[in-house]
């Protein structure tokens, strides 16, 4: 019996045995041929004294062997290549004595394949030789007996693939065999999980070489994120492993499986990594959250990743403030004190109408109207400004303005994120009218109509319509006054291109002009020669010196008041449509804040789009520069420039601004324009045209003597329009003189200063001092401040004086003491130099001491252009000692008086009332009426004329 040592083993996993002789209880009764004396069965102990069979067969001594020993049918079980492990002892020929030629060292190993248990016996030609097998070298030594016998291993395998079974076969031709154990065994590649994808059990393939592809199948609570695939290799190694499996959300990988993550903790991310604790104001109750829920009170926006912290809606903003500015109102605040730890915070603005009433007021009011527009934006506002404009004139309205950031959306409170401020826009100006459209042309005239501005503001209290030749531009123009929304022009001149313009007046004031609407008038068949509507006009140029006469239409506003002068004739009908209504002046200073006047009158102006250039004199609140501005969409224009000083006191800063206040109501071309004034940053400027000869009296002394009568009365003619618009606007100006007149570069003179009114009144002892400009000022208003349109008539007549005698000082070097004294006692200034009789007569009519028979500034434009008009005969005589100047030839001389009778020449100087005295005492012809005032014009206190002596 043979004792078997070390033969207890454990399988590799990657063998799955089908036979193992040592785990057969009982005998294995094998077939065997010849079924005696070939194999025998024998039972032996193993070292653990487990009974083992064997089969052992020893025929050394006889020749020619040929024993078959045959397995059972050995189901395969899917394997393809099988392995058969023989443990086996074999006997050294040389060790047993007498068998040479007999005794063999092998044996052969067969296989036969087929489907079933059939065989009884060994059919040997059904048999395929898998090998012959000897004894190793390497051998375990067996002790038989009292002898050691060496055991040896051997394997061999064979591809098995056609039927579902096969029977193995031990041939022996001779040898001293035991075989020990027969193992029948295939091999597998485990159940392996790799990349969180599981592999099953896989069957090696049939070949040696040949590899399985396998598909991996995910892990619990995990998914696929490639394909998972390795291969089963011959010798049951995994190899190659491609893709794998990641955790679901909520999960993460531990030991090649997927864990829930713990409370506390979530993974929200389908990228490979752990569970990661839940951040700041948020939680995870359970196990294997994918998401931690926000804290109460605390939220995420829907774009917010899950690994940050859960947030709040903002605080409300802060410090809220408006500027209005007319309709439009810009609104500012600051960041709200909690932002809710985030930083997309962004403002949207509530516009309302009328005003919030208690906490839950807001619903009482209406929502503003869709042409309320916001600048850049309503909502989704990134800065904390805005600006609304197009709101309507005068209106209460309440902004409300909402903070807001990713997580307010359902979750805001409403109040709790918002601030409010009602405020009420000032009166504005109706918008500009747009429509203008022209209906009936005729030779003369033309019927207009037009639609409500966009914006009227207020109520619409009437429509302006300026109209002007085109190539006369804007230097003489018309203007038609009516309630209705249509005119009909009259009184043009055929086969004349004119322009229109028409705007709207509300209690707020006048709105801008409309663009011009340009047309002709038909032809006139028949010019008319002497026609009264016709009149002769000079422009005048001093560069060239060069006298244009041209024939057009009248253009002066007359008005119908009547008096002393105004029995002069009007120049035609057309004049009962002109100025049926009138616009007044505000006095800025009624205003309660200041400030709100200057913006009601003067535009703002960017001080960017300022440029200043030099310094052109010292007004009295500081410098005064020439420059250039460049509005918006606008050419660039010349300008001059004054800025307040740097240091100025609130008063000083009120009256300075006070002077656009005023200046910004006017519109006429003899009043300088005010383009705007800059109040929002320093220094505060005032912008007016810039007029290049600077101001008249200064411009007169370095030219003397220079220009024609007609120039100098042209001059004087542009003052009087604009002191006739003044005086139609009520305004009084109180400081006219030639230092306050400016003159541009065409000759046109402008009235400007518009500071003094406030200073005199403010001041009851003023009458008397220094600021006081008593030389210009009239009796009345020295005395007791009686300043009005008359007095400034006073200022008028002196302002000729001024004129005529090339910038002479009024009342030389009188003191202002006698100055008050001679006048008092009748005394007036003499006709300057070269000055027609005429105009000498306007200026004494003009210091009448009663102040109603002064004439009115209509009455003086009027005496003024019958004077252009008929220069030959009315500007020829002079005061003085010059000769007419030679420009004003073809000088009619004495003709003069078959085309301009006394009477006419009385009337056209407003002393129509002296007709009958004169006439009485031989004073006939205007020759005669020269003779006169020459006569009887004496100087007392050396310069001074008596005015009494005149009557
Ligand atoms: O006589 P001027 O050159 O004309 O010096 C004074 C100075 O500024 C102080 O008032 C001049 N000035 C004032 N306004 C204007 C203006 N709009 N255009 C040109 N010069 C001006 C004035």
């Amino acid at each position: 019996m043979f004792t078997v040592i070390s033969t207890a083993r454990v399988y590799p996993p990657n063998e799955e045995t089908l036979l193992d002789t040592r785990t057969v209880p009982g005998e294995l009764k094998w077939a065997a041929s010849p079924t005696e004396g070939g194999w025998e069965e024998v039972s032996i102990m193993d070292e653990k004294n487990v009974p083992i069979r064997t089969y052992q067969v020893c025929n050394v001594m006889e020749p020619s062997q040929s024993n078959w020993l045959r397995t059972d049918w050995i189901p395969r079980s899917g394997a393809q290549r099988i392995y058969v492990e023989i443990k086996f002892t074999l006997r050294d020929c040389n060790s047993l004595p007498g068998v040479t030629g007999t005794c063999k060292e092998t044996f052969n190993l067969y296989y036969y394949e087929s489907n079933n248990d059939r065989e009884h016996y060994i059919r040997e030609s059904n048999f395929l030789k898998i090998d012959t097998v000897a004894a190793d070298e390497s051998f375990t030594q067996v002790d038989i007996g009292d002898r050691i016998m060496k055991l040896n291993t051997e394997v061999r395998d064979v591809k098995v693939t056609t039927r579902k079974g096969f029977y193995l076969a031990f041939q022996d031709v001779g040898a001293c065999i035991a075989l020990v154990s027969v193992r029948v065994f295939y091999k597998t590649c485990p159940l392996t999980v790799r990349n969180l994808a599981t592999f099953p059990d896989t069957n090696t393939g049939a070949d040696t070489s040949s590899l399985v592809e396998v598909r991996g199948s995910c892990v619990n609570q995990s998914e696929e994120r490639e394909e998972p695939k390795m291969y089963c290799g011959a010798d049951g190694e995994w190899l190659v492993p491609i893709g794998g499996c990641v955790c679901n959300l909520g999960y993460e990988e531990k030991s090649g499986a997927c864990q829930a993550c713990k409370v506390g903790f979530n993974r929200a991310v389908s990228t490979d990594g752990a569970c990661s604790k839940c951040p700041p104001h948020s939680h995870a109750e359970k196990e294997g959250a994918t998401v931690c829920d926000c804290s109460p009170g605390y939220y995420r926006s829907e774009s917010d990743p899950a690994s940050m912290p859960c947030t709040q809606p903002p605080s409300a903003p802060q410090q809220l403030i408006s500027e209005v500015n007319e309709t439009s109102v810009v609104l500012e605040w600051s960041a709200p004190l909690k932002l809710g730890g985030r930083s997309d915070i962004s403002y949207s603005v509530d516009c309302l109408l009328g005003a919030l009433k208690g906490p839950l007021g807001a619903q009482l009011c209406l929502p503003c109207s869709q042409d309320v527009l916001f600048f850049p934006q309503q909502s989704g506002l990134r800065a904390t400004r805005v600006c609304v404009s197009e709101l309507q004139a005068h209106t209460r309205y309440t902004f409300t303005i909402l903070a807001r950031n990713g997580v307010s959306q359902g979750h805001s409170a409403g109040a709790g994120q918002s601030v409010s401020v009602t405020l009420t826009t000032n009166q504005a100006a109706p918008s500009p009218v747009t429509s203008i459209q022209a209906g009936d042309v005729t030779r003369h005239g033309v019927s207009l109509a037009w639609q409500q501005p966009d914006r009227p503001n207020g109520v619409i209290l009437e429509y302006e319509v300026k109209y002007y030749e085109k190539d006369q531009k804007e230097s003489s123009y018309r203007i038609m006054k009516t309630a209705s929304r249509s005119a009909d022009i009259t009184g043009l001149s055929p086969l004349t291109v004119y322009l229109f313009q028409v705007r709207a007046r509300t209690a707020a004031g006048y709105g801008e002009f409309s663009g011009p609407l340009e047309f002709s008038t038909n032809s006139d068949p028949l010019p008319l020669i002497g026609d009264a509507s016709n009149s002769t006009l000079l422009l005048l140029s001093i560069s060239g010196g060069v006298i244009l006469l041209l024939i057009s239409t009248a253009v002066f506003i007359i008005s119908r008041r009547r008096g002393k002068y105004s029995q002069a004739k009007q120049d035609s009908d057309e004049e009962k449509h002109l100025n049926p209504g009138v616009r007044i002046y505000v006095d800025p200073f009624t205003y309660e804040d200041p400030d709100q006047a200057v913006h009601e009158f003067a535009k703002e102006i960017d001080a960017s789009y300022i440029h200043i250039e030099k310094v052109i004199g010292i007004g009295e609140f500081g410098e005064v520069c020439s420059g250039r501005l460049r509005l918006q969409g606008k050419r660039e224009i010349y300008v001059a420039i004054k800025s307040l000083k740097a240091a100025y006191s609130n008063k000083q800063r009120q009256d300075f601004l006070s002077e656009a206040s005023i200046m910004g109501q006017f519109d006429h071309p003899n009043i300088i324009r005010l383009e705007g004034v800059v109040t929002r940053c320093k220094p505060v400027m005032i912008i007016t045209e810039y007029m290049e000869n600077g101001s008249l009296d200064a411009f007169l002394r370095k030219h003397d003597g220079h220009f024609t009568v007609i120039q100098l009365v042209g001059m004087l003619r542009g003052i009087a329009s604009g002191m006739k618009y003044l005086s139609d606007m009520s305004y009084v100006h109180r400081d006219l003189a030639a230092r306050n007149i400016l003159v541009n570069s065409n000759l046109v003179c402008k009235v400007s200063d518009f500071g003094l009114s406030r200073v005199l009144e403010d001041d009851p002892e003023a009458a008397y001092t220094t600021r006081i400009p008593i030389r210009w000022t009239s009796p009345e208003a020295i005395a007791y401040r009686k300043f009005t349109p008359s007095s400034d008539t006073w200022s008028y007549g002196v302002v000729m004086w001024e004129v005529m005698s090339y910038g002479e000082r009024p009342y030389w070097d009188m003191s202002n003491q006698d100055v008050i004294k001679a006048i008092d006692e009748g005394y007036r200034l003499p006709p300057p130099m070269d000055c027609p009789v005429c105009l000498h007569q306007l200026m004494l009519d003009c210091w009448q001491t009663e102040r109603t028979h002064r004439p009115s500034f209509t009455q003086i434009l009027n005496m003024l252009d019958k004077l252009i008009r008929n220069p030959t005969t009315t500007l020829r005589r002079t005061g003085g000692d010059r000769p007419v100047p030679s420009l004003l030839e073809p000088v009619v001389g004495p003709e003069f008086v078959s085309v301009w009778s006394a009477e006419d020449c009385l009337q056209a100087i407003g002393m129509g009332m002296y007709r009958d005295t004169l006439t009485t005492a031989g004073y006939t012809s205007p020759d005669s009426l020269l003779t006169l005032t020459h006569q009887k014009t004496y100087v007392k206190n050396k310069y001074l004329t008596p005015l009494q002596n005149m009557t």
